[in-house]
């Protein structure tokens, strides 16, 4: 089994306790890694290299422009790594080979536009109604961010905060998923390729409750960038809150792909099942409803089962496979309650409702792909997410109760809509409460394109300019040009 060490001021060490914990391989169900265990004292030496690095001139002194450099440097490397870290994801995290790698692939895209941005933060100056002041702003990073990360993306969630967190000057202390640390260490080696000072960059491995408890907690740590379940959310939010730190929150959603009568229905059927199956659903953005028109519901589900049927399951490292395990041992069991629950409250299996007992499948944690139909909006396999292959169907009569009946969750991450009738589509990509709204396309992100929650899906955005705004801080700086302090005992 390897053992692997973390990165803590550019040095490769254990924890300071000497603890590890095994990492498992969802294909064979078998430990395959041994990765430190971190606890407060690890943290308190990561926010105390980052807290100096982030000082220091030579990260502090150096050229926005300069900054830039070392992100595209950076996503050089990821380029040239991306095979390697692409079969890390998977070995660890048991996801397709071929969603991993086109990650992977698609990841260095992210270091050279925010390293292009690095350098394009600029302040204002304010047409200021005070005679005789000058006002300006300043950009400023905020300090020291914790990104605590999950394991179903680690490689691209990480990205989506540690670009625009470098290119704006800040440093970072990392915690990714204690279900897929190695390929974040592997990872960690290209900052000090790229010439990233020792310290401004961090990771630390192990447990939410060991690590990510003290890390948000600190003193010295400005803001959290998290992803993850929304009630570990909830969690991080709350206890950020009593530090008065800045927050973004990704955390997932119970998504509605929308199917109307008019849609091309073969375009449809291939949406909806790459929204809920391709990554074998352990995906934030997943199509775990499928809204569909009545008048179309029964042919669609008919195209939707035989389509889904044939999907390949097996090994994630064939590129052939199209459904992989299911990441942990928990979350495995946590489909499978959900299955059940469906099946108590009612709904009619259409499709799988197993775990799946393929040979092909070997001693991994498989689900059948599922598809629930005669599903009632308020039944709780359409309320809560599963995070895994379930698929549920739900009925509706036109446009209204489309909009109505995706709008019915705590959630609002994404909505998918298939219709030929424009003016439809653009009116419901008003009406619909969701932070990504796909039109006659699915499961769709760019560098380019802020990402992000309504309602309990989350708080900021990543990705996209606007990601760059939530790693900076506006300064305000007022200069008199009068030469003469009026009366001190009026407020100016
Ligand atoms: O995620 P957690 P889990 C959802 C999905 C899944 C459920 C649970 O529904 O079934 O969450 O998955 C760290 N303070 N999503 O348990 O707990 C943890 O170590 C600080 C949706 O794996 O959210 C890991 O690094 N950190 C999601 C990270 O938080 C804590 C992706 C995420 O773990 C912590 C993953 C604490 N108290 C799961 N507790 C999405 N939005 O895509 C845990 N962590």
């Amino acid at each position: 089994m390897q053992k692997h060490q973390m990165l803590i001021d550019g040095e490769w060490v254990a924890a300071q306790k000497g603890e590890y914990f095994e990492s498992f391989n969802p294909f064979t169900g078998e430990p395959w890694a041994l990765i430190p265990r971190a606890g407060a004292a690890d943290v308190e030496l990561a926010v105390a290299a980052a807290r100096n690095a982030f000082k220091n001139p030579a990260w502090r002194g150096i050229s926005a422009s300069a900054r830039g450099a070392l992100l595209r440097r950076l996503g050089d490397l990821v380029a040239r790594d991306a095979e390697k870290l692409g079969i890390l994801e998977t070995r660890d995290n048991g996801k397709l080979i071929s969603e991993m790698g086109a990650q992977t692939r698609y990841m260095p895209q992210w270091y050279y536009y925010f390293g292009g941005l690095a350098d394009k933060m600029e302040g204002r100056v304010i047409p200021i109604d005070k005679a005789g002041c000058f006002n300006f702003t300043l950009e400023e990073p905020l300090g020291v961010v914790a990104a605590i990360t999950p394991w179903n993306s680690p490689l691209m969630l990480a990205t989506w905060k540690l670009a625009p967190a470098l290119a704006a000057g800040n440093t970072v202390v990392w915690k990714p998923s204690e279900h897929s640390s190695v390929s974040a260490l592997e990872f960690g080696k290209l900052f000090a390729e790229a010439g990233f000072p020792p310290g401004v960059v961090n990771i630390l491995t192990g447990f939410g409750n060991e690590v990510g408890t003290p890390l948000i907690a600190h003193n010295d740590v400005a803001k959290v960038a998290f992803t993850g379940g929304d009630r570990t959310g909830q969690a991080v939010y709350e206890q950020a809150a009593r530090g008065i730190k800045k927050v973004t929150l990704e955390l997932g959603g119970k998504s509605a792909n929308i199917v109307f009568g008019d849609a091309n229905l073969d375009n449809a059927v291939k949406g909806v099942v790459s929204g809920i199956f391709a990554a074998t659903g352990q995906t934030c953005i997943a199509g775990s409803r499928a809204l569909v028109e009545r008048s179309v519901h029964d042919e669609f589900v008919r195209r939707l089962v035989d389509f889904a049927r044939t999907a390949k399951m097996g090994d994630p490292l064939d590129p052939g496979t199209q459904v992989g395990p299911i990441t942990t041992k928990p979350q495995y069991a946590k489909v499978l309650e959900y299955i059940q629950i469906a099946k108590d409250e009612g709904a009619k299996c259409a499709l799988g409702g197993t775990a799946a007992s393929r040979p092909e499948c070997g001693s991994g944690w498989f689900v059948e792909p599922t598809i629930f139909t005669g599903v009632d909006p308020k039944m709780r396999i359409a309320q809560e997410e599963v995070f895994g292959p379930v698929l549920s169907v739900i009925p509706f009569d036109g446009e209204e109760q489309a909009v109505a009946i995706a709008n019915d969750t705590q959630y609002g991450l994404a909505a998918g809509l298939w219709t030929e009738n424009m003016g439809r589509a653009i009116r419901m990509s008003q009406t619909l409460e969701a932070g990504t709204v796909w039109i006659n396309t699915y499961r769709a992100t760019s560098y380019m394109s802020p990402f992000g929650g309504y309602k309990r899906s989350g708080i900021g955005r990543e990705s996209g300019l606007s990601a760059m705004r939530e790693y900076l801080q506006e300064k305000s700086v007022w200069i008199d040009t009068s030469g003469n302090v009026p009366n001190p005992f009026v407020m100016r």
